[in-house]
């Protein structure tokens, strides 16, 4: 009975954690990463809102993401942009800084979520934007 109570309190507290975390992800249909990425998300406790586009620069351009930044998908939560296989901690990280404007992983670096294959890791930084459009490292994760 005990047990079962507890369940309940932790199903209810990661269902509440799932709806505040609500992110749009706009990705091309043909991308495996994007929805590796999108999975990687879902395991964490974030409600993906999956949006299958056409032409995604030209959607990079309408959200404000720098052509210097740019990866495969581009997610938005709180109006700030998520640019590539940007971990889900860093975009938790992102949500408490009011001063930046988004965050990215530029290209696609081996190793970053939903980039796994194999047991090759690239060194990669998420990058913050702030709202002089200045870079900012948000997170470095070393590779291996
Ligand atoms: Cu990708």
């Amino acid at each position: 009975m005990r047990r079962s109570l507890l369940a309940l309190c932790l199903f209810t507290s990661l269902a509440q954690a799932g709806e505040a975390l609500t992110i749009d992800v706009h990705r091309d249909a043909n991308c495996g990463c994007c929805k590796a990425w999108i999975d990687h998300l879902q395991d964490n406790g974030f409600t993906v809102n999956d949006h299958v586009e056409a032409d995604m620069s030209a959607v990079k351009q309408k959200l404000g993401v720098p052509p210097r930044l740019a990866s495969c998908h581009t997610g938005v939560i709180d109006g700030k942009f998520v640019e590539g296989h940007v971990p889900a901690a860093d975009i938790l990280k992102l949500r408490q800084r009011p001063d930046l404007i988004g965050a990215a992983v530029p290209g696609m670096p081996m190793g970053s979520p939903g980039m796994e294959y194999g047991n090759r890791i690239d060194a990669y930084q998420v990058i913050g934007l702030d709202k002089q459009r200045q870079d900012v490292v948000l997170s470095d994760y070393p590779g291996n």
